[in-house]
């Protein structure tokens, strides 16, 4: 036997057993959407949790106020720090209750340069009254919006910095909508018409940051940090986008976060993702936190929205899904 043919037999040996290793694989994992193929970097939820601490020591986020510019200043400063392209969309948004806001969607691009793109979102705003605080004393007081508000903003940003140091195969455009949450008040004798929330998002919507803007899909966070969240699929959601929630889901499943991610039904949400869809026609999901018992979670538009209701085991379950979904498109 010649060194020529042992290695054409060694070699043809290798590929076989690659081969059968391969196949064996494929039989017991036989969904073949339910592989998880490329290993996403390590989620750090203590530095997604100071992501969230940072927006929240600004204060109450209420546009028109010293402190939503001072966090709007310190969001673009992080996704410049972070290597993203950054793009700051200013403009006058008209109120339900005829006022003007002055607001600014920021967006921060990763490989612009990418004609494959997925949206990550998330409202920077806070909500400018506890109006569903159990104290009506508290019902004109603005909240400090950690879960509904800071806590998608501050995992998006935890996503900029892995995306810094790892990139991803396809462009990641990270979106922070302005004046999510300057809905109608519950004292509001009016008609309450969707249209009155997510006031940022349909700007971007009619005005994206690039000319003829186009994303495979879109992905929304609301409300992802409160201790034992369950995230269940949202009415929008399936409409627009059932396929986008069946593989978040399956890959929470897959790393072992199938008890925040339940595989039901959840109620609507009149939310950003909604205008994305109706409008930028982009598939879009909401991740958000749903409950039997309260409105969205126990705290959601009351005083005690604070970084008490803050847990970092939620922040990891959501970030660590979220990197492997984008780790994995390519
Ligand atoms: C309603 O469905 C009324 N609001 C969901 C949107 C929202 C408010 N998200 C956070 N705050
Ligand atoms: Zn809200």
């Amino acid at each position: 036997m010649n060194i020529t043919y042992t290695f054409s037999f060694l070699s043809a040996w290798l590929m076989l057993s690659i081969a059968a290793c391969g196949s064996s694989h494929q039989a017991e994992d036989n969904d073949a959407d339910t592989r998880v193929y490329v290993e996403a970097p390590a989620f750090d939820a203590d530095s997604a949790y100071l992501y969230v601490k940072n927006q929240v020591d600004f204060g109450p986020r209420v546009p028109n106020t010293p402190a939503h510019v001072a966090c709007g200043d310190y969001l673009i400063a992080q996704l410049e720090r972070f290597g993203a392209k950054v793009f700051v969309q200013e403009a006058r948004l008209s109120t339900y209750d005829g006022k003007m806001l002055n607001a600014r969607n920021i967006i921060g691009a990763f490989k612009p340069e990418s004609k494959k793109r997925i949206a990550l979102f998330s409202h920077w705003d806070s909500r400018p009254w506890a109006d569903n605080d159990p104290d009506t004393q508290k019902h004109y007081t603005p909240i400090l919006g950690a879960n509904d508000g800071a806590s998608g903003v501050g995992v998006l940003l935890e996503v900029a910095r892995q995306l810094q140091q790892k990139e991803t195969e396809v462009g990641i455009d990270i979106i922070f909508f302005d004046a999510e949450d300057y809905g109608t008040h519950r004292d509001y004798k009016g008609q309450h018409q969707e249209e009155h929330w997510c006031l940022g998002s349909q700007y971007w919507a009619r005005n994206p940051h690039v000319q003829g803007y186009n994303a495979r899909y879109g992905i929304l966070l609301d409300m992802v940090g409160g201790k034992d969240a369950t995230f269940k699929y949202e009415y929008y959601s399936e409409m627009y986008a059932k396929d986008v929630n069946r593989k978040v889901w399956r890959v929470a499943d897959k790393l072992g976060f199938g008890n925040y991610f339940k595989k039901q039904d959840g109620g609507g949400a009149t939310d950003d993702h909604l205008f994305v869809n109706k409008i930028a026609r982009i598939p879009t999901i909401d991740i958000i936190t749903t409950s039997d018992r309260y409105s969205f979670f126990e705290h959601w538009h009351t005083v005690k929205d604070d970084m008490n209701a803050i847990d970092k085991a939620t922040l990891q379950a959501v970030g660590q899904t979220l990197l492997q979904v984008i780790y994995n498109e390519d």
